[in-house]
């Protein structure tokens, strides 16, 4: 833990002093008149990001296999005694997240199991506040702490016909059938969904923890295994060694965790490793048998050995509150503790780093070529007047008859911007249509239409095939017209470039590939989950129709982020050309301008000459002011700049490898 807290503490200054970096740049930028509107709005977005930049740790497991006794050991021995509550059978009842949001008071929020009843997802209503009771939570009285904190093994007795209205009632489970009492009741959740906010110093600093209770709850809801667990940046799937891997075990691998193995912060932990400590065995005996357990468990789910971690998390909590230093070793709990560092914050921070210098260096480097254009006109200007110097009244009139020129030449590319713009707002307008709400709501209603004439029948699986068939040609379309746009972009620049002698940074890589893939997820845990099913009964269609829509849910939200994404891409695609345009139009103006000036002899060549002069320094020293600025980001950010290299690239090579988020 102490590991834990401080990689993170370090991270979190690390996170500050970026964000402090930003804010830096953007009050350059705007003291020197250099911020552009859509320039403002991509820092500011990079400026939230940050702030509301989270890890997620997520445990899932079976029931009992100890997930929240790790939770206690790992994160709060500092107590003295158990924070949530652990004990035999089923107890954590109500999938529970605990984290820190510092503009509410201490307190756990919690959803009533009641609105299952009612169509919303558990995100749907953390939208509605008044949907939740709360309840204080005294931070100064471990007691109050641990009795408030019993909320999420809280259960309430219901009628059978009840939690069937809950889809929580599933006959074909030989567990549930045996909990129905002679009266026909059966004990149930009594929340659906608690939030504990609490200032711990981890959580304090972005840490947010997710317990989960064991299948039965978990398989009914959908939207852990469809946003909260996949969206975790660890998942900590839990074992037992004195079960070994059950069959329910590996259910619970494949619905919630969906993991083929593959999946780099996916790690198995095997608890209970004390049950092996037999005083009638040696220790390398022990050894043995603890890694005989491993490697099974190893096999079994497919996952590398050295990403399975045999721990006991009841011996590593009492070693953390008693300070036994051997009890604490034996429980290898540091070993977990030390894994968990290494995986979770650097590949954090390498993404938060890479998101936040893309922004950053696309910025400073369409500042700087703002800069360096109008340096290049200076030094223009000035060559043609001080070679003026000593000429007769024909060379002025021959400089002016050539800016006049040059002037009306440049309406040209005035217009030809013009047409682009008209150009890109078609283009855009088929890149949006398909993510619109319409076209999906089409595609929902479609697909439910076919699943309630599917009903009660594996057929239902046809329509779900094809829904998700059909969100991926919507993407596929918004895709192509995506890459039409960029070359398009590519083409003006072009012509900008060949024409002009303008070098513009080409459109930050974009595309809506990780879309693709959320929703590809989405269709293989509702194939994980259902795929296999021969018989339908009315329950587990209550089941199906909830899962479905959850998977709704859950395609508005990516459809909507796609259309924003898209959006925002597309309206940071001109500004920079346009800027450039305007620039030059502005400079050939004051040309021709200060030309005619000197003609009538109402300006002397030699003061003219003067303020160019200072304009140019002016200019110069902006440049320089806009280097330190964006090389003191970089380097705050880690980045690695090498001794020699030049400080901001104006590719942005920062964002080839990303999807962007403008
Ligand atoms: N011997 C031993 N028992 C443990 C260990 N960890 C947890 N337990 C016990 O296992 C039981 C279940 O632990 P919990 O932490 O409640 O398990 P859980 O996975 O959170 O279970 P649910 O909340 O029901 O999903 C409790 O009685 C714990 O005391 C361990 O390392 N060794
Ligand atoms: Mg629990």
């Amino acid at each position: 833990m102490v590991q834990l807290a401080t990689s993170f503490q370090q991270y979190s200054a690390w996170r500050d002093a970026l964000a402090s970096a930003i804010t830096q740049l953007r009050r350059w930028l705007d003291s020197a008149q250099l911020l552009e509107a859509d320039a403002a709005r991509r820092l500011e977005v990079a400026l939230g990001r940050l702030a509301e930049d989270k890890l997620v740790i997520a445990f899932v497991a079976e029931f009992s296999r100890g997930k929240s006794e790790l939770i206690n050991a790992i994160f709060f021995a500092d107590y003295g005694r158990r924070i949530l509550p652990s004990s035999a059978g089923r107890t954590t009842m109500c999938p529970t997240e605990l984290m820190y949001d510092e503009s509410l008071p201490p307190c756990i929020r919690a959803l009533p199991i009641e609105t299952r009843a009612r169509l919303g997802t558990t995100s749907d209503f953390k939208k509605a506040a008044a949907e939740w009771r709360v309840f204080p939570v005294d931070t100064n009285s471990p007691d109050g702490m641990l009795q408030a904190f019993k909320l999420v093994s809280e259960t309430v007795r219901v009628s059978v016909e009840e939690a069937r209205m809950y889809g929580l009632f599933d006959p074909d489970d030989e567990d549930q059938a045996v909990a129905v009492d002679r009266d026909g009741m059966i004990e149930i959740s009594r929340w659906r969904h608690a939030v504990i906010n609490f200032p711990h110093p981890l959580l304090k600093q972005g840490l947010v923890i997710l317990d989960t209770p064991g299948l039965n709850a978990i398989g009914t809801e959908p939207e852990l295994t469809l946003s909260l667990v996949p969206s975790a940046h660890a998942v900590l799937f839990v074992l037992a060694a004195d079960t070994g891997v059950t069959k329910s075990d590996l259910e619970v691998w494949r619905h919630i965790v969906g993991a083929d193995g593959h999946v780099a912060n996916h790690l198995a932990v095997l608890n209970k490793i004390d049950g092996l400590w037999d005083p009638l065995k040696s220790e390398a005996e022990i050894e043995a048998e603890v890694e005989k357990q491993v490697r099974s468990v190893s096999d079994t789910l497919g996952l590398p050995r050295a990403r399975v971690f045999p721990v006991s998390a009841q011996k590593g909590l009492v070693a953390k509150v008693t300070g036994d230093e051997k009890l604490l070793r034996a429980s290898r709990l540091p070993t977990l503790e030390a894994a968990l560092v290494d995986m979770l914050v650097p590949a954090k921070q390498t993404i938060v780093r890479e998101q936040t210098l893309a922004v950053i260096d696309r910025v400073c480097s369409e500042v700087r070529q703002a800069l360096t254009t109008r340096e290049r006109n200076l030094i223009e200007q000035l060559y043609e007047l001080r070679a003026l110097q000593g000429k007769n009244q024909s060379a002025i009139e021959r400089l002016l008859l050539r800016a006049h020129n040059e002037q009306r030449d440049f309406e040209e590319v005035v217009r030809k911007m013009v047409a682009a713009r008209v150009v890109l707002a078609r283009l855009a307008n088929e890149a949006y249509a398909p993510l619109r709400r319409d076209a999906l709501r089409e595609r929902v209603l479609q697909a439910r239409e076919r699943m309630r004439k599917a009903r009660l029948t594996p057929q239902f699986l046809v329509a779900v095939r094809e829904y998700f068939q059909q969100l991926r040609e919507l993407l596929r379309q918004a895709n192509s017209k995506i890459a039409e746009i960029e070359k398009m972009v590519l083409g003006v620049q072009r012509r900008f470039a060949e024409e002009q002698g303008w070098s513009l940074s080409p459109p930050m890589p974009f595309s809506l590939d990780t879309y693709l893939a959320e929703l590809e997820r989405a269709e293989a845990a509702y194939r994980s989950h259902f795929g296999p099913l021969a018989v339908v009964t009315r329950d587990k269609w209550a089941l199906i129709e909830r899962f479905f829509d959850t998977v709704v849910a859950k395609s508005r939200e990516v459809f909507l982020a796609a259309e924003r994404d898209t959006e925002a891409w597309v309206r940071s695609l001109l500004p920079p050309i346009e800027a450039q345009v305007r620039e030059q139009r502005q400079h050939l103006k004051k040309r021709a301008e200060s030309v005619a000036r000197i003609r009538e002899a109402q300006e002397s060549l030699d003061s003219r000459i003067g303020e160019l002069e200072e304009a140019l320094q002016h200019v110069q020293q902006r440049l320089q002011e806009l280097n330190r600025c964006a090389l003191q980001a970089r380097a705050i950010a880690g980045a690695d700049d090498g001794g020699q290299r030049t400080p901001l690239p104006s590719e942005p090579e920062a964002g080839k490898r990303l999807r962007v988020q403008i």
